[in-house]
């Protein structure tokens, strides 16, 4: 299915009217705007999430622009088109991957009509498969040499095939079978892969080796140095090791490993969480059930997702509301706050999924775009973050757009009262205190405790972190992201500019293993890099 013409925002009579708007754009210092009715009215309910706006510098006029900017975008039209299997992922006239874009059909299970039926039949039969071999761990059917059960995985693997599964791993461990414990290498960084060796005992390990490509040189490497520790203690690799990567990719070789699962090409490294790529790891961690649950959240997300009506659509509002702000209201970058420990890894995994799909300067007809893309994308888990780089939020000459994230309930549900208050009340009342904080700002007549206010954020608000909301607020942020590539013309789905360092650290390792020793070989560098 061939996409059509798509406009950017820049061509769309809604641009001239938001830019006209941002010029007096909703002033939340001002006396009276932020009262209770704008908070009653300014929430919209998704699935599991409620996203709370009223600290956006938003008003009906902004919203009803904002609307007809993704009317005028087509931008129900041509996330339908990605999840019917449209091939979005390419540039017009250019070498490029050609691809279509189907990560939700990783997770397209619940409905009986799934919107691409062919990729939704592939991720069945690899769930499928999943679901036999996490059967066959709990039976001992499958098993170490001495006949004792895996009570831990580790999984190795990079950027796509590690930030995302880590995230979800660390987000949804209180969920974990009481016999089970995950590890991740990433990095080739040799005191990664030596730190995990420490810990783990590999005589109850599955290794799970991760990469889409089957070349990746960090997993590459991290696996050839595992397969030497299980031999060392007299282990046989083939009974420990587990891949998952693409069909026919170097890694496709039944022999080398104990299963193989695949993934496919129509889905990115940094969407792949869904996939194979996190769901054995979290199939091992939390069993098969949890699993189901978790994609049921996000695959109820994906539907919330095609809501025409903006103020009804969740990710969309927020994709919209990253645009108002970075666009017309010139913030720079984003930060995303989770007043949630378990979700420390998540900016993390949105830091990749944001930047390098919208980090673009050239649009999918190949010219280059003419309006900032992609903002920086950064965060920490609050309350921690107050005590660190809020100074900078309230007060700095750089203004953020923040996204709080937070659960009325605690994971755990283990809590103390302490002078009248539990812990997660205290959370709470942070966030919320933060975020009207910054929208209000104080006057005082010592500048230095003068905080000018009008400091825009959002709350993403559920009930409770569980496996099912962290599958759906996975999937909203993908939307999100993907929504805003369709806003600026991008291709938000290839990584053309993490190509050049991969090349010359290649031309420059080829460098080293001729010459030896580091630090007195920069010109031998740019030699073999050419530019000298
Ligand atoms: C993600 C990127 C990238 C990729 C890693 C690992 O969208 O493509 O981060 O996931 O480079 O690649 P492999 O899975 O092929 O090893």
């Amino acid at each position: 299915m061939p996409i059509q013409h798509w406009k950017s925002i820049l061509e769309c009579r809604a641009f001239d009217e938001l830019e006209k708007l941002s010029s007096k754009a909703c002033d939340l210092t001002a006396e009276g705007v932020l009262n209770s009715s704008r908070f009653e009215r300014y929430v919209c309910q998704g699935p599991l999430f409620d996203l709370l706006y009223p600290c956006q510098r938003v008003d009906a006029e902004v919203l009803s622009a904002l609307q007809s900017l993704a009317d005028e975008c087509g931008l129900i039209e041509q996330f339908v088109q990605m999840r019917a299997g449209a091939v979005m992922n390419r540039i017009e006239g250019y070498p490029s991957e050609e691809r279509q874009v189907l990560h939700t059909a990783c997770r397209d299970f619940f409905s009986d009509s799934p919107a691409s039926v062919e990729a939704t039949s592939n991720a069945k039969i690899e769930l499928e498969k999943l679901r036999t071999f996490l059967s066959q761990l709990k039976d001992g059917t499958i098993c170490n040499a001495e006949g004792e059960a895996f009570t831990s995985l580790v999984q190795i693997g990079i950027g796509g095939s590690d930030l995302g599964p880590r995230a979800m791993y660390e987000a949804l461990r209180a969920y974990t079978e009481p016999d089970r414990e995950v590890f991740f290498i990433s990095n080739v960084d040799p005191d990664d892969c030596a730190a995990v060796l420490e810990k783990v005992d590999l005589t109850r390990a599955l290794i799970l080796v991760v990469s889409k490509s089957g070349t990746t040189l960090e997993t590459h490497t991290n696996e050839k140095r595992v397969r030497v520790a299980l031999k060392s203690q007299g282990l046989d690799p083939s009974r420990h090791c587990v891949a998952v990567t693409g069909v026919s990719s170097p890694m496709d070789d039944p022999d080398r490993y104990l299963r193989t699962f695949y993934m496919y090409d129509y889905i990115g490294g940094r969407f792949s969480s869904t996939s194979m790529v996190g769901a054995v790891m979290l199939g091992f961690a939390l069993g098969y059930d949890l699993l189901l649950e978790f994609l049921e959240g996000a695959a109820l997300m994906d539907v919330a997702a095609e809501q025409r009506n903006i103020r009804e659509n969740l990710p969309l509002l927020l994709a919209l509301f990253g645009v108002w702000n970075h666009n017309f209201l010139g913030m720079e970058t984003l930060a995303v706050l989770p007043y949630s420990q378990p979700l420390h890894r998540f900016p993390a995994h949105l830091q990749q999924c944001d930047m390098e799909s919208n980090g673009k300067s050239v649009q999918r007809s190949a010219g280059r775009v003419q309006l900032k893309t992609g903002p920086v994308v950064w965060g920490e888990p609050g309350t921690n973050g107050q005590h660190a780089f809020y100074q900078l939020l309230h007060q700095g000459t750089e203004y953020v757009a923040v996204e709080f994230i937070g659960f009325r309930r605690s994971q755990r549900n283990v809590d103390v009262e302490v002078e009248g208050s539990t812990s997660q009340q205290k959370l709470l009342a942070n966030l919320l205190a933060q975020s009207v904080a910054l929208a209000t700002g104080r006057k005082d007549s010592n500048p230095n405790r003068n905080f000018d206010g009008n400091r825009v954020s959002v709350i993403l608000m559920a009930d409770r972190l569980t496996p099912k909301s962290m599958g759906a607020l996975l999937s909203l942020y993908e939307a999100k992201i993907v929504y805003q590539g369709f806003c600026w013309n991008i291709n938000s789905f290839d990584q053309e500019g993490v190509q050049l360092g991969k090349l010359l650290s290649t031309k420059f390792l080829s460098v080293m293993k001729q010459k030896g020793t580091i630090g007195t070989l920069a010109g031998d560098f740019l030699a073999a890099a050419g530019l000298k």
